[in-house]
């Protein structure tokens, strides 16, 4: 089995939880205690609480968000998909468990070039993405940005950046817009175990915790960097325990079960709302697809990702809990089809909508107006 997604277990796990009132002691005695505390809140209660509605609308994102990919993949098979195409399969339960926990009216977000799945999983609508992916002047960025590069001012959704990092200290700058206008929100700010080892990344740690920034850093350790694995390019593989140094409490958080990451997701929140300033979230997971759709992964064996979706897959997992709970095979049946022809219609109409116009090139264009 690789060290792979629930296989953080390979890690040693983290310190067995205290009773409450050895806690208030431990904390008065230890001043470090406060970098561990969210992590021994997470053990105690590591999973979310969730009503089989609940469930069932967490299951049926991370099935739309598979769906989209699968047919991304095959646009761009055909050709209908240019440039860059980075599938978010296997991490499903990362953006839908995290999202979930959000305040749309108030909370933002910020992610790499792998961001279908969290535009969906923000409730963008799956047609403008497919449209975006596809080139067209229906697409979210009007066709400009494609897969990389979507926004959503309305949603608070800053990117889609494809210069790997970059996402991170741009998420202090709307953390600390947060803080500014004084409106409660928090900045969730996503990347990847490569972007971990990027310079800008501890430089934003240091200012995001001297200020007490309203911002959750995500890491989503899918256990590569194109074809380098987190193992063989990253010193501390525990990312979590990387803001250490600048005072930013860690979580490790099993980024395959979206109730894990759901309630994690509630302890960072709270913390973060209550003006404690940054968290830091390693999110365990694995991507099941290439790095792009160039990648022929052959840095890995297919036993080696057969064992995590026979295993380990976030939406098998749901599946069987909420038949657990009662659900019906013909009820996850029919939701199945129902999220297939919604996938097939965000395909038709993209693929039916014009190309944005030549006029578009000038558009959205910062030019320096000549002296
Ligand atoms: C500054 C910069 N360096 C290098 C690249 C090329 N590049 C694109 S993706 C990538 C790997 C990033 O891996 P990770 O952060 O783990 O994210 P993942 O693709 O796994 O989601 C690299 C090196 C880039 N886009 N930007
Ligand atoms: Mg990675």
């Amino acid at each position: 089995m690789p060290r792979a997604a629930a296989s953080k277990s390979a890690k040693p796990k983290p310190a067995k939880a205290t009773p409450a009132g050895a806690e208030v002691a431990e904390a008065a005695k230890d001043p470090d205690f406060e970098l561990r505390s969210l992590q021994v809140a997470h053990t105690k209660q590591p999973r979310y609480k969730a009503s089989k509605d609940e469930l069932t609308g967490f299951y049926e994102q991370m099935l739309l968000i598979r769906r989209f990919e699968e047919k991304a993949g095959q646009l761009y098979g055909l050709g209908l998909i240019g440039g860059f195409c980075h599938l978010y399969i296997g991490q499903e339960a990362v953006a839908v468990g995290l999202q979930s926990a959000l305040d749309p009216e108030r909370d933002s977000v910020i992610t790499g070039y792998r961001d279908h799945g969290h535009m969906l999983a923000y409730g963008l609508d799956p047609k403008v993405i497919m449209a975006e992916l596809t080139g067209r002047q229906a697409g979210i960025s009007k066709g400009k940005g494609g897969s990389m590069h979507m926004f959503s001012n309305e949603k608070r959704f800053y990117g889609g950046h494809g210069i790997v990092g970059a996402q991170v200290p741009l998420g202090a700058g709307l953390a600390f817009a947060h803080k500014y206008r004084g409106d409660d929100g928090v900045c969730v700010a996503y990347f990847g175990d490569g972007a971990a080892n990027q310079g800008q990344v501890y430089e934003t740690f240091n200012m995001a915790s001297l200020w007490k920034l309203p911002i959750i850093f995500v890491v989503e350790d899918n256990q590569y960097a194109m074809g380098t694995a987190s193992k063989r390019s990253s010193a501390e593989t525990h990312f979590h325990r990387r803001g250490t140094a600048f005072r930013i409490p860690g979580m490790d958080v099993n980024g395959m079960d979206v109730l894990e990451v759901r309630q994690a997701a509630e302890v960072a929140l709270k913390y973060v709302r209550a003006g404690g300033g940054p968290v830091l979230m390693e999110l365990n997971t694995y991507r099941y697809r290439g790095h792009s759709m160039s990648d022929p992964a052959k840095y890995r064996t297919r036993a080696e990702v057969d064992d995590v979706r026979e295993h380990n897959d976030p939406i098998e997992r749901a599946k069987k809990e909420l038949l657990e709970l009662g659900e019906s095979e013909e009820s996850l049946k029919a939701l199945d089809k129902r999220i297939r022809a919604t996938v097939g219609e965000a395909a038709d109409f993209a693929e039916g909508s014009p190309e944005p116009e030549l006029a578009e090139l000038y558009t959205d264009v910062l030019v320096e107006p000549r002296a």
